[in-house]
């Protein structure tokens, strides 16, 4: 059986010292390790930012790919090989901006995939701009006046697209962090799980003691119910979303490969996809 270790390999991150996504890295390999994987059963897919680069931190498959765009290639992976654990990931930048409609469409479309989101409120990789997900009048070198929009809400997004699976966690709480990755990997669906990672370089107003400040536990609540969508919603609204735990989870839905007609059992990853001569030449006759 494979340990976290197994998942390490000899890369040095070149995150920041402090950086929050070094326990969402560390988090990725316990959950995959408790869950019974080994890295050939792994594929971790990220997209751009300091965030995407956790794909060449891992021992497993991986791909960074370009900004904006996990989703659609972890969708790609999975569909060919539904014999792998698929794990995309990246910033808030990467997901709720110019890869926002790629996670809509995602969430809704409910392939068994997992999708961590390390959410530090700013463009970390780019040096510090405001991101979707920062506050109004949030101060950056591209809103040097304090940003006139609104902060997106992912978990209530997500909500209301379709979503089967959400969760949010603070990348110090490790152990609730690995608990919640392992049951977004058993979930069979899409599972968003949104981290707060703090960027202490860039981002000097999200701090760890912020968070510790503002974050309310879903396990404190009394009464919570993570099967309820209107609970869920309600939740939200009343603490501005800043929660930490599973939020909501739908465990009836069947996911998009279940229900697609003729979708073969055998992945197309191991399908022998040579065409003999003949059927070429047929298929060339069709289209002339
Ligand atoms: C198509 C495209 N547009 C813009 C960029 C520049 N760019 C790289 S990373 C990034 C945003 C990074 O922020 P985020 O996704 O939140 O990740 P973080 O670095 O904070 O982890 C941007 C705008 C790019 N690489 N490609
Ligand atoms: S700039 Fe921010 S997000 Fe990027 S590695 Fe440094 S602390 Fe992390």
């Amino acid at each position: 059986m494979a340990t976290f270790k197994d998942f390490r390999n000899d890369v040095k991150p070149n995150w920041c010292p402090g950086c929050g996504d070094f326990s969402v890295q560390a988090a990725i390999q316990r959950a995959a390790a408790n869950v019974g994987l080994v890295p050939e059963n792994l594929a971790v897919i990220s997209g751009i930012g300091c965030s995407g680069r956790i794909s060449g931190y891992i021992n497993s498959y991986g791909f960074h790919g370009i900004h904006g765009r996990a989703l659609p290639i972890a969708q790609g992976v999975k569909m060919a090989n539904r014999d792998l654990t698929v794990i995309a990931s990246g910033g808030d930048g990467d997901g709720f901006a110019i890869g926002m409609g790629h996670t809509v469409h995602a969430i809704r479309r409910n392939l068994d995939i997992t999708y961590i989101v390390m959410d530090n409120q700013i463009y970390g990789l780019t040096k510090g701009q405001t991101s979707p997900r920062s506050a109004m009048g949030f101060k950056t070198k591209s809103t040097p006046a304090g940003s006139i929009e609104p902060a997106i809400s992912p978990m209530e997004m997500a909500l209301t697209v379709g979503a089967t699976f959400v969760a949010q966690s603070f990348s110090t709480d490790l152990k609730d962090l690995v608990a919640l990755i392992e049951a977004g990997i058993k979930h069979k669906g899409f599972s968003l799980i949104n981290v707060f990672s703090p960027c202490v370089t860039y981002n000097k107003v999200n701090t760890y003691d912020w968070f510790k400040e503002n974050l309310t536990k879903l396990s404190d609540i009394e009464g919570y119910d993570p099967s309820s969508r209107e609970m869920a919603m309600q939740t939200l609204m009343k603490y501005n979303g800043l929660v930490t735990g599973l939020i909501y989870q739908d465990t009836e839905r069947p996911s998009y490969q279940d229900l697609i007609p003729g979708y073969s059992e055998e992945p197309l990853a191991k399908a022998d996809l040579n065409l003999d001569q003949a059927h070429f030449d047929k298929l060339v006759a069709e289209f002339m």
